[in-house]
């Protein structure tokens, strides 16, 4: 994926009485259809359904910033590094050779999706997934953001170790002049093995002088960039969890007070949420801690706000999003998932401490519910309906090995149950660089995330159009553990994840899921 190749955009137009353009907007209609299930004596009756909806999508993309928080850290610095690169098409030197820039590792610019099949010969044809819709370019995000520690960017690069010397070297420059904004630091959230870095903190314990400082902050960055869109996005370390207590953070009034009042509870990501919810800023969250608290969900939809997390979902935990599913829809029952991996770059010092662990392995350990709850033939249901039902065992193990830095290792094996009482088992070494497996994601997320500000929706041609439901589900496909509408179900598949996606852009053409049935290959 050359980065002027991936540039160049093809243009799709989509020839039909359900699509319209303006200059301003692509209008489309779509048909939504599933099928209701009601379970009666014995019967399961299905009756089809659909819904009509319309989509417009604003055409021009945001002149949109990405404020950073954790921008010091290693996916920060990786992230400002690697755009600098291909923006300023920077080629280094390894020692296999020359090195060009690339977008590889990102879903939208360096996958495709297929449109459709070529009039006369019918061949599949496949486009960038960038292409589908009008979407922001990497290359033209604007980089900013906050860092406890306050070293700058070039001198974060090298602390960093991830990238290569000759490339450091060459986009040092462009980042010396860039340092983070102080930040906020609440030392019982992050490990105490961190402190020595927090040399770059809002001053006092004032929470709603930090909420308004950070407000002021994306105001400050939007204007002097003169940007219509700021993506704000934590890829700062992981938190512990934040107790959720009643009168403290469970509605959106009580967590602004809880803010005024400077309560323990309060998490900084929180209020780094709160902050871009309040700016009508999107927000996401790149690590696994509990960020979204009741009240930050609330306050999100009351102010039609956008959020989406939680945790990238790099390397290990996608994987297992593929794997697990393989398995149980064919067949074969995983008995056990044991999971390990080490590393030794600084988020892995962070998670060595137990409560920062944690966060991390209940994000990790979820994403094989949904797979197995699907399958009632290998796994029982829950005694009466309630609990959780059978499972198989499933460990998560990380340890901080200093020597490995930034490349992590991870062992993963899959026990399972085959024919008549056999069994099989799969081993999965993995060894790459984190931060390089992350920063794709978080440019993905960014773009996506901007392009969903975008689309609106109404129902059967009425009414006005709005925008999209506050929690940005679409955008699971990069996270481990998806946040998504309360009372509807977490799908981790990352089959259908991706599916769901390309489904929804699609939608966005008027452009019905164009599945795998091939009909004219199936009939004479
Ligand atoms: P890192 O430790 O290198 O960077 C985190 C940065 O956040 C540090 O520079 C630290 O000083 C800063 N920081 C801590 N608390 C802060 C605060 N309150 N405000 C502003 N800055 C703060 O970690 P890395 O590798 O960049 O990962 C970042 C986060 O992303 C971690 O939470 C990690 O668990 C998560 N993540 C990373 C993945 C990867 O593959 N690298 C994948 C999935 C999640
Ligand atoms: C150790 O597991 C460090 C973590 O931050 C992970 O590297 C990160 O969460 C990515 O996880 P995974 O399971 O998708 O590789």
């Amino acid at each position: 994926v050359h980065p002027t190749a991936a540039r160049r955009p093809h243009s799709l137009v989509v020839q039909s009485d359900l699509t319209s353009y303006t200059d301003d907007h692509i209008t489309a209609k779509y048909t939504n259809r599933g099928a209701n299930v009601t379970l009666n004596n014995g019967q399961l009756l299905i009756n089809p359904t659909q819904e009509s909806f319309e989509f417009q999508t604003k055409r021009a993309p945001s002149k949109t910033g990405l404020m950073m928080i954790g921008l010091g850290g290693n996916n920060g610095t990786t992230l400002t590094a690697t755009i600098l690169a291909n923006r300023h098409n920077i080629s280094w030197h390894t020692k296999d050779g020359l090195q060009q820039p690339n977008y590889i590792g990102s879903m939208l610019r360096a996958s495709t999706v297929r449109i459709g099949t070529e009039t006369g010969t019918g061949k599949d044809v496949h486009v960038p997934v960038s292409d589908v819709l009008p979407m922001v370019h990497p290359n033209d995000l604007v980089l900013g953001g906050w860092d406890i520690s306050g070293v700058p960017m070039d001198q974060a690069m090298k602390r960093a170790k991830v990238l290569e010397w000759d490339l450091q070297r060459q986009v040092a420059p462009h980042m010396a002049a860039m340092k983070p904004l102080p930040s906020i630091y609440y030392p019982d959230f992050i490990a105490a093995n961190q402190e020595g870095r927090a040399d770059n903190v809002l001053a006092g314990t004032d929470k709603q002088a930090h909420l308004e400082q950070i407000r002021k902050d994306i105001r400050a960055f939007k204007q002097d960039n003169k940007l219509d869109r700021v993506v704000v996005f934590w890829t700062a370390n992981t938190e512990r969890y934040s107790d959720i207590i009643p009168g403290v953070n469970d509605t959106a009034d009580n967590l602004l007070n809880s803010i005024k009042t400077s309560h323990n509870e309060v998490s900084p990501s929180t209020v780094f949420a709160v902050a871009a919810i309040l700016e009508g800023e999107p927000f996401v969250n790149g690590a696994p801690q509990n960020t979204f608290v009741p009240g930050v969900i609330q306050l999100a939809e009351r102010n039609k706000s956008f959020i989406g997390g939680d945790d990238l979902k790099s390397g290990q935990t996608k994987l297992k999003s593929v794997l697990a599913e393989f398995l149980v829809n064919a067949g074969i029952k995983p008995l056990s998932i044991a999971s390990y991996n080490h590393l030794g770059n600084n988020d892995g010092h962070n998670l060595s401490s137990e409560r920062q662990f944690k966060s991390k392995e209940i994000s990790k350990s979820s994403v094989v519910d949904d797979m197995v709850d699907a399958n009632r033939l290998l796994y029982k249901g829950p005694e009466g309906g309630k609990g959780k039902g059978e499972h198989p065992d499933h460990i998560v193990v990380i340890k901080y090995v200093p020597a490995v830095g930034d490349s992590k290792r991870a062992i993963d094996e899959y026990y399972s149950e085959i024919f008549c009482g056999g069994r099989s088992t799969i081993n999965i070494f993995n060894e790459c660089e984190d931060s390089l497996l992350a920063t794709p994601l978080i440019i993905d997320l960014a773009i996506l995330t901007e392009l969903l500000t975008r689309v609106q929706y109404r129902k059967a041609d009425s009414g006005e159009f709005q925008p999209l439901y506050s929690v940005l589900s679409l955008l699971s496909y990069m996270l481990k553990a998806p946040l998504v509408k309360p009372g509807t179900e977490v799908i981790n598949s990352l089959n259908r994840q991706r599916n769901a996606l390309d489904t929804f852009l699609k939608a966005c053409l008027g452009l019905e899921n164009n599945g795998d049935l091939l009909m004219e290959t199936r009939i004479w």
